[in-house]
């Protein structure tokens, strides 16, 4: 068969067709199978109201690029949703991009969105804290720009009543059913399998999937998910708030916190919890026991008589003990969570979302939790700060008081809160048990952006509700990994085999063994052998040294329990 343009099979209704495909290739798989061109999927052939198809390519393997970025042929469509102005004047739609390989594993992945979408990010189905995608598994991957193609810097979408709910949850809600006609159409059949996986705010993006659009997907992994997420919008402009605070004339957070300041905060955690697993590692697996043996006010201590090593000028050490503890109104009523002492504090990744991206930094960064996420997308009806100073301003303006309340607000053009079109509407995952499907989470413990402790929350919540929450949805903490990735951590993991495990065979996952990434600045610093191993425990079980193993860097030395 020639290699211009690519063509998939699917069921023949006659055998006129089977000799037209045995012609045509010179050959066949012998399934009965006719070939249909990837070019021949049109919004026409689509026959789906509301649907455009802007384009349909043939895209030839790519094999010189990295692990993460190679792919095999496959028919590429993208197009759009529901065309639509905008209360704001401005042109809408819901874009998507479906990716479906030459030869098809007979299963589907929505591939969730990252930060506030606004880009069609390539449906390549990226396989977070793996060195792989699920294109190059077989799957067909589909990928939205989340109701706006504004761009990664733009969050003015959250003007329109309409975007915010796209980017929330109708995106997903409207795109997936859609891209699934798309892959019968082009293989003849549907996915035996659907599936969702997310990261950050795509792992928000799956567990809304996973109460909203349970009947569509057979699993999903959310990792780090931004539950709450406008919550931790508002921790955020508590950070800047707190870091402001100890940052002396013309500082920014990250000028006031030097990584020298968070090495020793990180060694001191590990001073005292390190070895409550068993192992001395410089990994804390036994968070819940390290929560209760660390004391940041008594073991990091204060600067006095001008010593300047060994200790945190007192602002400094105020400031980490308000941003760790959670954001508190002014009678002290917690906002969202507090954040779990963790030596990935001294991560590097930590360091980029808590003290450099996140609190004033250039956009896109201040769209996704910042001024421009909370002053647009979350406050109803929206604040619409100037940006001009990167948001500073109105984040040092901002009241906990009386603005922070606004992510629950409504009115008659926005009615539907920030926390409504953003949470899950139902965090007991009935329809998806009720369906025998698989949610997994999981979640660094050392997550800067959204802390481990509101998955934690979740999960117990979930679990004191219904005995047998285990059955269907499991948190696996990951300790010291930072947001998403990076940190002194095993971040390197494969979460979607251990989903299609649990969905396809009925195994569900006891322990899901991690490596580290030998190339992660943490690691390397650390002088971690590239070899070592660990188990993610399902929670509550945490990560256990087996009495008297020798081999401290493998997995197979530790119990969850
Ligand atoms: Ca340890």
């Amino acid at each position: 068969m020639a290699n211009t343009h690519i063509h998939f099979t699917r069921r023949s209704s006659g055998a006129a067709a089977v000799a037209a495909l045995l012609a045509a290739c010179g050959g066949g798989s012998g399934d009965g199978a006719v070939p249909v061109a990837c070019e021949s999927i049109t919004t026409e052939t689509l026959k789906l109201p509301g649907i455009k198809v802007s384009s349909s390519t043939s895209v030839p393997e790519k094999s010189d690029g990295s692990a993460t970025e190679n792919y095999p042929a496959h028919c590429k469509v993208t197009g759009t949703l529901n065309e639509r102005t905008g209360m704001d004047g401005k042109p809408y739609a819901i874009g998507y991009e479906v990716r479906m390989p030459k030869t098809w594993n007979g299963k589907f992945l929505y591939q969730g969105g990252e930060g506030t979408d606004g880009v069609l990010a390539p449906a390549l189905g990226k396989l977070w804290n793996t060195d792989s995608n699920a294109l190059r598994q077989g799957y067909a991957v589909v990928s939205s720009d989340g109701g706006h193609a504004t761009g990664q810097a733009d969050a003015t979408f959250g003007l329109d009543p309409q975007a915010r709910s796209d980017y929330g949850y109708n995106a997903v809600g409207s795109v997936t059913p859609a891209a699934k006609q798309i892959v019968k159409l082009a293989y003849g059949r549907a996915p035996e399998r659907s599936y969702f996986l997310g990261c950050s705010n795509g792992g928000r993006g799956a567990m809304v999937a996973a109460s909203r659009f349970a009947d569509q997907f057979d699993g999903l992994v959310a990792g780090n998910p931004g539950y709450d997420l406008p919550k931790a919008a508002v921790q955020q402009i508590w950070d800047t708030q707190q870091f402001m605070q100890a940052a002396g004339p013309g500082q920014l957070p990250k000028d006031a916190f030097p990584q020298a300041t968070m090495d020793f905060v990180g060694s001191r955690i590990l001073a005292k919890c390190d070895a409550l697993d068993g192992a001395e590692d410089g990994i804390v697996q036994n968070r819940t026991a390290c929560q209760a043996a660390f004391d940041f006010a008594r073991d990091v201590p204060a600067c006095t008589g001008g010593a300047t090593s060994n200790c945190l000028p007192t602002a400094q050490k105020n400031a980490l003990q308000k941003v760790f503890d959670g954001v508190k109104n002014s009678v002290g009523q917690s906002l969202y969570t507090n954040f779990p002492w963790d030596p990935g504090v001294a991560g590097e990744n930590w360091r980029f979302w808590k003290l450099e991206a996140a609190p004033i930094a250039p956009l896109p960064f201040n769209t996704l939790i910042g001024a421009g996420a909370v002053g647009y997308i979350f406050t109803s009806p929206p604040d619409a700060p100037s940006l001009a100073d990167a948001g500073l301003g109105y984040q040092l303006r901002f009241s906990m008081d009386t603005d922070a309340p606004k992510i629950f607000g409504r009115s008659n053009v926005f009615k539907e809160s920030a926390l409504e079109f953003m949470n899950p509407p139902d965090p007991q995952l009935a329809a998806l048990k009720s369906r025998a499907g698989k949610l997994i989470v999981y979640h660094g413990t050392a997550d800067p952006v959204f802390s481990a402790h509101r998955s934690v929350e979740w999960y117990q919540a979930l679990a004191s509700s219904d005995a047998n929450a285990g059955s269907y949805a499991r948190l696996f903490l990951v300790p010291g990994m930072n947001h998403c990735s990076g940190g002194p951590a095993t971040d390197r993991f494969n979460m979607l085999a251990a989903l299609e495990r649990w969905v396809e065979q009925g195994q569900a996952p006891d322990k899901i063994i991690a490596s580290v990434n030998p190339a992660d600045p943490d690691v390397r610093l650390r002088n971690w052998p590239a070899k070592r191993t660990r188990p993610l425990c399902p929670y509550p079980q945490q990560a256990t040294l087996i009495a008297g193993a020798q081999d401290l860097e493998s997995a197979d030395s530790f119990v969850c329990k």
